[in-house]
């Protein structure tokens, strides 16, 4: 079927000639959901046995902007195949697709209505007990096995090849790594902090420290990366945790996946500031935040160096010292990409929640201030930072400031 932007309706019609999903003659509903930044979702269900699917389709252009922004739709192919290799390590901790349909740039996979946005949970002031353990194993898991340390280096070099997903690294290119940092169009910030952002643009040290980490994610093929693990990419419940959305997996540098994790856990630190909670309660919960970033690099490094020395393959894996200046320089780069992660979301296109939510502007600003103050630290302070404590108490200095 050539392609075309499917209705509620042809999206039952699409699953119902599915063989092995439904029985024959299934009732099912439809109903479009997708409230993300780029595609069509539909839930799908049968009422009568309460069985559900998703069925996502990439649309030819971004949704958050429209028409006027073509996206190519491969990003269906790169999502669904990246799905099922991170399935395949970690099952509990990633949707398991059902069906991929290359024409139609659509993907019929499992649905995990039953757990909500991470985002919208942290905004309502949900904590996650389990959450570092799961993510933690997620990055430990399908980094390692991905990177030449659990890959032979022709599998790698293949794998590079199947993700190469340039339109999609280009969006982070300019999105994460440019627009903010000079006056570009794209940019969409609250005007009541156009001197801080204006002082950003001039901070020249700054822009070169930004400069160096967008050359590693231009050019550091370590391992196959999510590509946008933001906590709208993380459904979650107090027991279960799904990592969806990986569009934007390609190999890239192994600390981007882990920055973009605790760049939004400080996202919604910053965010703390416009809850209507008294000062007690907020604290509390940003300590629940604070410690939660410390435990998923914890969490993170100590799995991801037993599958260091009980399954790497490449042999100068094990001389002696390297996998410790290889995990320093991994908090090194998290940290810094963090930075830019939280940069990006109160600057440019593309903002959360956490922030946006925050009704009255002048609190917003506050907020959005602490954040880049905390993004503007993390970059710059990324080359003394060899613990995740290092990170935690570069924010609480900023924060005291
Ligand atoms: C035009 S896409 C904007 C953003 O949405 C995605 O979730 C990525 O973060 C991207 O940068
Ligand atoms: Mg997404």
């Amino acid at each position: 079927m050539a392609y075309r932007a499917l209705s509620e309706q042809e999206a039952v019609e699409y699953v119902k000639a599915l063989p092995g999903l439904f029985s024959e003659g299934a009732t099912l509903s439809s109903k479009e959901i997708g409230d993300g930044n780029l595609n069509l979702v539909f839930d799908i269900r049968e009422d009568a046995t309460g069985k559900s699917v998703i069925v996502k389709q990439a649309l030819p252009y971004a949704r958050v902007v429209g028409e006027s922004w073509p996206l190519t739709v491969d990003r269906a192919r790169i999502e669904s195949e990246a799905l099922r290799i991170q399935h395949k390590r970690v099952p509990e901790l990633v949707p398991e697709v059902y069906h991929f349909d290359q024409e139609l740039a659509l993907t019929v996979m499992e649905n995990v209505g039953d757990h909500i946005i991470m985002r919208k949970g942290l905004i309502e002031g949900k904590r996650y007990p389990l959450f570092a353990k799961q993510i933690g194993k997620f990055l430990a898991h399908t980094l390692f096995y991905t990177s030449d340390l659990g890959l032979n280096p022709y599998d790698k070099k293949a794998l590079v090849g199947t993700f190469l997903n340039p339109e999609l690294c280009k969006i982070t290119e300019d999105l994460v790594f440019t627009d903010p940092y000079e006056n570009a169009p794209t940019n969409d910030f609250n005007p009541l902090i156009t001197k801080e952002v204006e002082a950003i643009w001039n901070n020249k040290p700054l822009k070169l420290e930004i400069a160096k980490l967008k050359f590693d994610f231009l050019t550091r093929a370590e391992a196959l990366l999510h590509g946008d693990l933001h906590t709208g990419s993380i459904f979650i419940t107090e027991t279960s945790m799904k990592a969806i959305d990986p569009e934007f997996a390609y190999y890239g540098p192994i600390g981007f996946d882990i920055g973009a994790v605790i760049a939004n856990l400080l996202l919604n630190y910053a965010g703390q500031h416009g809850l209507q909670k008294d000062q007690g309660e907020r604290e509390s919960y940003r300590e629940y935040l604070l410690t939660t970033v410390e435990d998923v690099w914890n969490e993170f490094v100590s799995q991801f160096v037993q599958l260091w020395h009980k399954h790497a393959k490449e042999r100068s894996a094990h001389v002696e010292g390297l996998w410790q200046s290889y995990v320093k320089r991994l908090i090194q780069d998290a940290a810094g990409f963090a930075g830019c992660k939280i940069l990006r979301r109160v600057i440019g296109l593309a903002g959360v929640a956490d922030l946006n939510s925050i009704e009255d502007a002048q609190t917003r600003a506050e907020a959005e201030r602490l954040a880049l103050a905390i993004g503007e630290a993390l970059i710059l302070g990324r080359g003394d930072v060899e613990e995740s404590t290092d990170i935690t108490d570069l924010v609480r200095t900023v924060t005291a400031r």
